[in-house]
């Protein structure tokens, strides 16, 4: 540990971490395992359309889950674009401010139009007073997003769906595995869309899923995944290409065989951040809300500057410069990005909570390859960083930062501003 704040890596210490430690370092425990699968695709020469390991890998989501059915798709994005198309929405899609930016590009990109509303700030999930605020006759549906595994409050968006007769789904790409009151992420809504990026809880490279209870919606959305074709000679309607690969379907089979050993870690993880910074004011962690932790893919924390010492920024460039690579997703906030910032229409009402969580939130290095003694090192760090913080600001303020880790290369993250 530090002796002293000169000694930080940001003002030319030596970092505490030589390997930089991420939020989102996929999972490679499996490599053996992954690349047997891969090889037995290659040697089949069946690659891609809707061949026997996708099928498998649909299956085996359903098994997991509890759904009905499972649309497998190249990605995350695809999957809440043919969730939207599949489901008939037209005009205007309420969805939380606060999600990562392809919740919202997604619809837009596809002719709807995202009207963000607030969320809750215990939970960081879409705010239904807010939402309520936002509909107008041209709203058709309603997206929830279970933000860092923490599942929305379903019921009572249900209910306010129902009263105004809206489509009720969710953006589910961090929730895999999750579960509200013993009931599977997967089974809500009319849909909802999952992500299987290399980064995600479950990954298969690149991939993603629609799970739905509902046999007409999945048939649709079969159809449109594959350009609407129906046969060899037949196209029934308007699709587009957005299947999944067999290598990669091969690669979301090996993740999924192991999620309990690594949900257990994510929670292990979780638990040893959250006791060891109970005591270090100003940095709180947020509680995930799915039984028993969820995926706990995420360890998130907001910083509150009075009591912490130092802004969230300024956090943020310390830590990077010791190799902890913490990020803060998810700024600027849908709403600040183009092309929504320049249109009061898309933020029909105030956000405060929103804005508040943009300027405190921060991501601790979670995941496979953080051990759980790293992440109490972390931790451990984070306390000594609170207890030193007035004299870091003030040397924050007057010195030049020689940092030797103020970017990683490897992984394209920028430095970030030097304005505290
Ligand atoms: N809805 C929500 C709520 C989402 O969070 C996302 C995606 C989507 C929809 C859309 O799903 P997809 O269409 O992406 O399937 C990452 C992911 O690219 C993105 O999938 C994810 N959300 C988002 C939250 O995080 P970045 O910009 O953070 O990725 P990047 O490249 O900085 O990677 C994160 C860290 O992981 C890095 O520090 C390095 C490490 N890494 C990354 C990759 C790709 C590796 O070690 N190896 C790798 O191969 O967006």
């Amino acid at each position: 540990m530090k002796q002293h704040p000169t000694h930080l890596g940001i003002f030319g210490g030596t970092p505490l971490f030589n390997e930089p430690l991420v939020v989102g370092r996929p999972d490679m425990s499996s490599r053996n395992a992954m690349l047997e699968r891969i090889s037995d695709v290659l040697k089949s020469g069946w690659l891609t359309n809707n061949g026997p390991v996708v099928q498998e890998f649909e299956s085996a989501i359903c098994d997991q889950t509890g759904a009905a059915h499972c649309v497998a798709v190249c990605n995350g994005t695809m999957a809440l674009q043919i969730m939207a198309k599949a489901c008939g929405l037209t005009g205007e899609v309420i969805l939380p401010a606060f999600t990562y930016i392809a919740t919202a590009h997604a619809l837009e990109w596809i002719g709807l139009t995202p009207i963000f509303a607030d969320v809750d700030p215990a939970t960081h999930t879409i705010d239904v007073d807010s939402v309520r605020r936002c509909i107008t006759p041209q709203t058709s549906a309603i997206l929830g997003v279970h933000i860092w595994g923490n599942p929305c409050d379903v019921d009572a968006l249900q209910q306010l769906a129902n009263e105004h007769h809206l489509r009720l789904m969710f953006d589910a790409c961090h929730a895999f595995g999750c579960r509200r009151h013993g009931q599977a992420v997967g089974t809500f809504g009319e849909a909802e869309a999952f992500s299987f990026h290399a980064t995600k809880f479950v990954h298969s490279l690149e991939g993603g899923a629609i799970l739905t209870q509902s046999d007409e919606l999945a048939a649709r959305m079969r159809l449109m995944r594959n350009f609407g074709i129906t046969g060899l000679d037949t196209i029934e309607s308007c699709g587009i290409n957005g299947k999944l690969s067999e290598v990669s379907a091969a690669a979301g089979l090996t993740s999924l065989a192991t999620t309990d050993e690594r949900m257990l870690h994510n929670r292990n993880l979780q638990r040893t951040y959250t006791s060891a910074l109970q005591n270090c004011p100003g940095l709180d962690m947020l509680s995930i809300t799915a039984d028993q932790g969820g995926n706990s893919q995420y360890a998130v924390a907001q910083v509150d500057t009075n009591r912490f010492g130092l802004n969230r920024d300024q956090l943020l460039r310390v830590l990077r410069a010791e190799g902890i690579f913490a990020r803060s997703y998810f700024v600027p906030g849908c709403h600040r990005a183009a092309p929504y910032a320049s249109s009061r229409a898309h933020t029909p009402v105030s956000l405060p909570n929103t804005e508040a969580i943009l300027s405190s939130v921060m991501q601790l290095p979670t995941g496979p390859a953080v051990p759980t003694g790293t992440a109490a090192r972390v931790a451990e760090f984070l306390i000594w960083v609170q207890r030193n913080s007035h004299a870091i600001c003030d040397r924050l303020d007057s010195a030049a930062p020689q940092s030797n880790h103020s970017a990683d290369p490897a992984f394209n993250i920028p430095a970030l501003p030097l304005a505290g």
